[in-house]
Formats: structure tokens, C-alpha cells, sequence
């Protein structure tokens, strides 16, 4: 099954930050890509299965950010 799920993260403010969102997110079991828009802190993760939001969010805190929605 194939997942695309969109999350808001606060606190990036550079490409860096992507980065750092980019390669942590990308560390999850099952994940198959991660784009980070930097603008809208807006970061579409897709899967080949589902993710918890929660694992979404503890890697995201890994990197030093937050996810708002
Ligand atoms: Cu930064």
C-alpha cells in the first residue's frame, strides 16, 4: 500500500532545517520520500505503509523541530 501524508513542522527556517526534517524522516521504516517545502513548513511524506503520526513526530523532534498539524 502506498501512503502520502502531509504534516506541518514549525521551526524551519533554513535548508539546513530541511535537511536535517529530510533525513530523519527518511530514517522511518517503509518511508520512500520526503519533500519538505520551507516556505508553508508543509512536509509530504510518502510510504509503503502506514505511518503512525507519532513516529512521524518523534523524528521530527530527533531533528529539533515540531509538528503542529
Ligand atoms: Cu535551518
Amino acid at each position: 500500500m502506498r501512503t502520502t501524508s502531509t504534516y506541518t513542522v514549525s521551526g524551519m527556517t533554513c535548508a539546513h532545517c530541511v535537511s536535517a526534517v529530510t533525513e530523519e524522516v527518511a530514517k522511518i521504516d517503509g518511508v520512500t520520500d520526503v519533500g519538505v517545502d520551507l516556505a508553508s513548513g508543509r512536509v509530504t511524506v510518502e510510504s509503503a505503509r502506514a505511518i503512525d503520526d507519532g513516529e512521524i513526530a518523534a523524528a521530527v523532534d530527533e531533528a529539533g523541530y515540531v509538528v503542529t498539524s
